[in-house]
Parts: structure tokens; C-alpha cells; sequence
């Protein structure tokens, strides 16, 4: 039979073929958003996606999956359970567990290509099906539910009643009619945990977080200067923030919660920037070393004046003087965001200190001069 005559595989089939291919949950389900659509257009118009532009530009796409592959019918599913430790850099600072090994978006979306071909092989329609993780103009969560890879959670996370909430979703859409897997059990109850948890009121409601107050947003997406009033509550968060999943009663269900070290599959293993750097040495990185050191891992999302900044607001936290020479290096830095970050993190270590007065008789930015100005008289 030539490759091109439509064959269908049993959808039994293509579980398999997709569970072999390293998914932990395989579900299929419709491949568009349903009422999901209505809730993200509102979240939109409310403004609760900050500056992430390529929501808004691609919500005709988002809403309409057959706009990205025409004649699709069937969302194939599929998840994977990065649940483990935190990811925590010697002396201090946290990373979000979803990035402390290699970056899903290479290992995820390649894997997702490889089903997709081992898919084509077994006989689907060559170049019929779409998929990818994350950076993909579909919303994941709503096709995840529908397809009962999970419930969806107050804290706006997909969670599997079998495998808890850290899941990285991923998803191929085919033109195929898959029978559509029924609906995960498990709700949340009457738990509020997450929502009393976030440290900055980020669940505005249940099922809805603004992104402008969610250190995800603010420490990955954001570029620029971090409002003042979220700074503290970023506690020791350099990349991300897990606490609305952490504090959740659903974690342990994780089948790889307890599996370390080695054990753990590679590509979940923490990368060497995680088990090896301080935050100083983040704060400290010229743009060499960020290049050679950060590549493959999903921090890079955050911009190396991101992650310099990030490491300044948890250095201020932790408010150890030890940081105090690098910080007030960092103040004479080219970048105004690492100035601004640096002298904010000073005031709060020691805001009698001399660089803070020094730095500003010969600063340039506004912005910076009004930090350094704050961050003198916080005394
Ligand atoms: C933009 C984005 C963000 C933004 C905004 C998130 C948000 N909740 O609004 C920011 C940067 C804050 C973020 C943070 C995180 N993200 Co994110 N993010 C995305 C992305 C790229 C798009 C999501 C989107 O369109 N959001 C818009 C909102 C409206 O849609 P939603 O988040 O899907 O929310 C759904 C429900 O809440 C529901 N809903 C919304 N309002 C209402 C109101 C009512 C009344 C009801 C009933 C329902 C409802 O409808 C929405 C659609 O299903 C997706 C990947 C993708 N392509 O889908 C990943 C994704 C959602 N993120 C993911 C992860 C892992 C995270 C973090 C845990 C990362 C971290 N540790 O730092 C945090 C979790 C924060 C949280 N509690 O949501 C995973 C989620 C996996 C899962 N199990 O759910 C995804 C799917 C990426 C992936 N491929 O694995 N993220
Ligand atoms: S990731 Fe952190 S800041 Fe964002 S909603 Fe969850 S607990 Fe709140
Ligand atoms: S912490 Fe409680 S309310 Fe929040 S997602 Fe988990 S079960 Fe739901």
C-alpha cells in the first residue's frame, strides 16, 4: 500500500506506539478548545496576560486549531511527569522544577516528532498531523482536559489524579476521529491551599491567575524592571515558582517524586548551572559565559539581564551581607536593570551603604536614580 492511501490505526494502537515513545499519559480528545476559548478571550481582554503579545496576536489560531493544520479532528493528548526534587543552587535560590534539566522544549518537541513519525510509519497520512509542546498557538490545558489527561485545578493547573500536577503536556492533532477518552476523576474539594499559598495573589479566583502578579510571569517573561511590591514576595525564586503545586495534596502522586539522582530519566536530571552556580555567579556573568553555560536549558527564556536581575532580588531576600561585594559591583554594570535590581537588593542589606550614595552622583537613568533614591531611604 503506497503511503499516502489513508490508513486508520486502532486507537489502541496508537496509544501504544505513543506510550513506547516515553509519554507517561496518552488521551485523546477534540482538538479544538471549546468553551476553554471563551474563558482565555476573557482573560485576554482583562489585560491578565501582561506582555506576552503572541497570546493576543495568535488568539484567532489558538481558538481555531484547523487554522494551524487543516482538517484536524482529534487532539492525541499526551503528558509527562517531571515530578522530583526541587531544583536548588548551592547557597541558595530555586529554580522551578520544570527547568532544572535540559530544556523541554528541544527533548518534549522532539519526542512529540518522533511519535509523530512513528505514527506515520505505522501507517497514518504523512504530513496530516501537528504537534509540539508549549510554544504552540493551541491552549494545552483545554485540550488536556477534554481528553481527561486531567481535572482542571483551582490553581489553573492541568492535575492527573494518577501522576499529581507536574506535568509537561504536549500534544499531536490529527485529522483522525479518535474516540474521545472520558473525563479525569478527582477535583479539588473544598482545598484552597494554592490559592492561600501564592505570595502574591496571583490566583485572583479559582481557575484564574492574572500572569502580571505570578513570579512565573515576572522572573520568565517579563522584561525590564520588576515592580517594587513583588520583590519580596519572590522570596528565593531566581527561575519560576512551583508553591501553588508544592503546597498541593495531589504532588505525591507523582510517579517520579522519589526518583534521584541517576535514577531520574537524563533529560530530567538538573543541569549543571543548577548544581553547580551560586547566584552571585549568576548576578556576576558576563555574556560569554552565559552563552556557553546556559544552552539547552529553558532558563534562557528569561534573558541573561533577566536572570542577572532575578539573582539580585534573591540575593536582596536572603540579605547576606557576603553578597554586598558583588552587588556594588554590579551598580558601575552597563545594564540599568542589573543597577536598578543591584541597588534595590543593597537597600535591602545595608541601606547605609557608601556605593548606594556614590553610585548615585554619577547615574544617568531615572530609573535607576529613583531605585538607588528608595533604596537609601529605606533605612
Ligand atoms: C502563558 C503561559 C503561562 C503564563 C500564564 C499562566 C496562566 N495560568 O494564565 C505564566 C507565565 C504565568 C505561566 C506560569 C506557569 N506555567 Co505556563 N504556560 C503558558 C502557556 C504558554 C499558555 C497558557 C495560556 O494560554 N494561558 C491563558 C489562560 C487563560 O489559559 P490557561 O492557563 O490554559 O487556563 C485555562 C484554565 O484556567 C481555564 N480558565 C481560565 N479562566 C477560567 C475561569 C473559569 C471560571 C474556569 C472554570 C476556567 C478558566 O481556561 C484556560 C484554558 O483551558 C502554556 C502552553 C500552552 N501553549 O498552552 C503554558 C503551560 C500552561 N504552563 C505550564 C506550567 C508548567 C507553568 C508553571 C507551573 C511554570 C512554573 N513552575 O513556573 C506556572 C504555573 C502558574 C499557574 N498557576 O498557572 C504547563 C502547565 C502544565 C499543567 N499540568 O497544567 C503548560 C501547559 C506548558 C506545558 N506544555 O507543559 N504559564
Ligand atoms: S506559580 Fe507561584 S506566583 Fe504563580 S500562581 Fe503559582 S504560587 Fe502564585
Ligand atoms: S492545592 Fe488544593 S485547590 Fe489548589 S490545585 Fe491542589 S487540590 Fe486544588
Amino acid at each position: 500500500m503506497r503511503r499516502t492511501e489513508v490508513t486508520h490505526l486502532s486507537p489502541d494502537t496508537i496509544r501504544s506506539i505513543a506510550l513506547a515513545t516515553g509519554f507517561d499519559l496518552v488521551r485523546f480528545g477534540p482538538a479544538d478548545p471549546g468553551e476553554h476559548g471563551d474563558h482565555f478571550l476573557r482573560w485576554l481582554a482583562a489585560g491578565r496576560h501582561g506582555e506576552m503579545q503572541y497570546l493576543e496576536a495568535n488568539q484567532q489560531r489558538i481558538l481555531d486549531p484547523s487554522s494551524w493544520r487543516a482538517g484536524v479532528r482529534s487532539s492525541i493528548s499526551l503528558a509527562v511527569d517531571y515530578g522530583g526534587p526541587a531544583g536548588e543552587l548551592p547557597g541558595g535560590g530555586r529554580v522551578a522544577r520544570y527547568a532544572t534539566g535540559r530544556d523541554y522544549h528541544r527533548w518534549l518537541r522532539e519526542r512529540v516528532f518522533t511519535l509523530r513519525e512513528r505514527l506515520e510509519a505505522a501507517g497514518l497520512p504523512r504530513g496530516s498531523m501537528n504537534g509540539g509542546t508549549d510554544a504552540v498557538p493551541v491552549l494545552e490545558r483545554a485540550l488536556a482536559v477534554q481528553s481527561g489527561i486531567g481535572f482542571l485545578a483551582k490553581s489553573a493547573m492541568v492535575i492527573s489524579p494518577t501522576h499529581g500536577p507536574y506535568l509537561q503536556l504536549a500534544e499531536l492533532l490529527t485529522g483522525e476521529d479518535l474516540p474521545p477518552d472520558a473525563p479525569a476523576a478527582g477535583t479539588c474539594g473544598t482545598c484552597t491551599a494554592c490559592l492561600d499559598a501564592c505570595p502574591t495573589g496571583a490566583i485572583v479566583a479559582p481557575f484564574q491567575v492574572d500572569a502580571r502578579r505570578c513570579l512565573s510571569y515576572t522572573t520568565i517573561e517579563q522584561r525590564g524592571f520588576i515592580a517594587k511590591e513583588l520583590r519580596a514576595a519572590q522570596g528565593e525564586w531566581l527561575f519560576g515558582c512551583d508553591i501553588c503545586l508544592e503546597v498541593c495534596p495531589f504532588t505525591k502522586r507523582s510517579e517520579r517524586v522519589d526518583v534521584l539522582g541517576l535514577h531520574r530519566p537524563k533529560e530530567l536530571q538538573p543541569h549543571r548551572v543548577v548544581q553547580t552556580w551560586t547566584l552571585v555567579d549568576v548576578l556576576s556573568m558576563d555574556e560569554a559565559r552565559y552563552e556557553a553555560e546556559f544552552v539547552g536549558t529553558a532558563m534562557r527564556r528569561a534573558t541573561r539581564s533577566g536572570m542577572r536581575r532575578n539573582a539580585a532580588i534573591v540575593l536582596g531576600n536572603r540579605g547576606d551581607d557576603a553578597a554586598l561585594p558583588a552587588l556594588t559591583t554590579a551598580l558601575r554594570d552597563p545594564d540599568p536593570i542589573v543597577r536598578g535590581h543591584a541597588a534595590w537588593a543593597i537597600g535591602r542589606i545595608d541601606p547605609r551603604h557608601p556605593d548606594l550614595a556614590n553610585a548615585r552622583t554619577h547615574e544617568v537613568d531615572e530609573r535607576v536614580q529613583d531605585e538607588i533614591d528608595a533604596a537609601i531611604t529605606s533605612r
